[in-house]
């Protein structure tokens, strides 16, 4: 039998992402399953330190071994933001959009502070922290890219339609699942995380 591993997330789009990378080698749990619908806390300034915040929360409250995943769109010619603030990007300083999705709202404030910009540079960081046995382990994967001037395809989820990922045409939304998954920044720090439980 496959070993259950909980993903502590509430975004449906990670869960399915992650359970078809994972498909035949571990079976994961979401937290529907377990009867969890709580917002899990992520207050923190660093992806590590919010990865790590989620996956005790809800290794504490389960009791199962668990991991959880943060993860940031980091843009050069911004400094690095939106960064560990890609969720609430769009409802910080004065660009706020309540009209919009939040999904929306952040690529449209993205687009509008790198208008004119010719320095499109920008990479995708997850960071996953696992929780096995009281003792956590840190995963990392990043995918480099550029952010395109125009949103395009409606696959994948967040800030996907305006992220061209390197020696590729398409942005991660005009991309099926199976491409993105190939490659994507979360792919690489799930892949670690295998790596690191077939060597147990
Ligand atoms: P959990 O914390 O419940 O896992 P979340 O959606 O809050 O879910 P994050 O804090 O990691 O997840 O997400 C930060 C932001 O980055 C958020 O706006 C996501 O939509 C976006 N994001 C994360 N992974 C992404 C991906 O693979 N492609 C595009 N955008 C992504």
């Amino acid at each position: 039998m496959n070993m259950e591993i909980v993903f502590a997330t509430n975004n449906l789009h990670k869960l399915e992402e992650v359970s078809k990378m994972l498909l035949g080698k571990f079976r994961i749990l979401g937290l529907k399953e377990l009867g969890i619908s709580e917002e899990i806390p992520e207050d923190h300034d660093t992806l590590e330190e919010n990865a790590s915040q989620k996956a005790w929360y809800i290794y504490r409250k389960t009791g199962r071994s668990c991991f959880a995943d943060d993860t940031g769109l980091e843009v050069d010619s911004l400094g690095g933001a939106p960064g560990v603030y890609s969720a609430r990007y769009s409802r910080m300083g004065k660009i706020l959009f309540p009209e919009l999705s939040p999904a929306e709202g952040n690529i449209k404030k993205l687009l509008l502070e790198m208008k004119g910009a010719d320095n499109r540079r920008a990479r995708f960081r997850t960071v996953i922290s696992l929780i096995l046995e009281g003792v956590e382990h840190r995963f990392v994967g990043i995918c480099e890219g550029q952010i395109s001037e125009e949103p395009a395809g409606s696959e994948g989820f967040g800030y996907d339609p305006v992220f061209i990922p390197d020696s590729y045409s398409l942005s991660f939304a005009e991309m099926d699942l199976a491409e993105k998954n190939r490659i994507s920044h979360r792919a690489k720090a799930v892949q670690a995380l295998v790596q690191f439980l077939n060597r147990m």
